[in-house]
């Protein structure tokens, strides 16, 4: 199954912990990396006194099943010590479930597609830019998203030079 995950850092040198969490992804069990976007720098959504996030998006090949998925994601999540604090505060590492292949999932841990990507330019982007055309189950096709969605204050801090994307 083909899955998209959605990382986001704002603490503790947020390049080296996507950077990082990357390898991780890539490293899971019955899965494999098929692609990842370049590095996005974009200001806060939500509470304003925190520091400007980094994002990235990454496509796996995964035979692990939604919610062991999101258990793994989970895993590297703490590994990362990312200490849950208020709804949208500071975090060294958050990874989001955005797609799993073409499901919709409405359990109390997990929501798929994911609730805030429709809206969220640091999502949508980093998704067009390894998945152009893709289709969003509920939502659309991606390009249709883009196109509602301001680019506003997000900008390309690393671009993806590797032939995976
Ligand atoms: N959960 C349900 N569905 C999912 C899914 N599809 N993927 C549950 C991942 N988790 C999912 O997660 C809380 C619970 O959501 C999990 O236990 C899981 O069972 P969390 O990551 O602790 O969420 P949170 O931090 O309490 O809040 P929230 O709303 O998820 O934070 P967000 O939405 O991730 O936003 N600004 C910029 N520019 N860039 C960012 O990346 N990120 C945030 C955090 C705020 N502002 C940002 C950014
Ligand atoms: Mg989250």
């Amino acid at each position: 199954m083909k899955a998209y995950i959605g990382l986001g850092s704002n603490l503790a040198d947020p390049q080296a912990q996507l950077q990082r969490a990357i390898t991780e992804l890539a490293q899971l069990p019955q899965s494999q990396l098929l692609a990842q976007s370049s590095l996005y720098r974009s200001a806060p959504m939500g509470p304003q006194d925190q520091p400007d996030y980094l994002n990235a998006v990454v496509a796996l090949e995964t035979a692990l099943p939604p919610l062991a998925l999101l258990a793994e994601l989970q895993t590297v999540e703490a590994a990362h010590q990312r200490v849950r604090g208020e709804r949208w505060g500071p975090r060294t590492l958050d990874l989001d479930l955005l797609l799993y292949a073409d499901r919709t999932i409405d359990l109390p841990a997990l929501t798929v597609p994911h609730p805030g990507l429709y809206e969220r330019n640091f999502v949508l982007y980093p998704l067009a830019e390894i998945a152009p055309g893709l289709e969003i189950p509920g939502l659309g096709v991606l390009g249709e998203l883009l196109a509602r969605c301001e680019r506003g204050s997000l900008v390309v801090i690393e671009k993806n030079q590797s032939d995976t994307a």
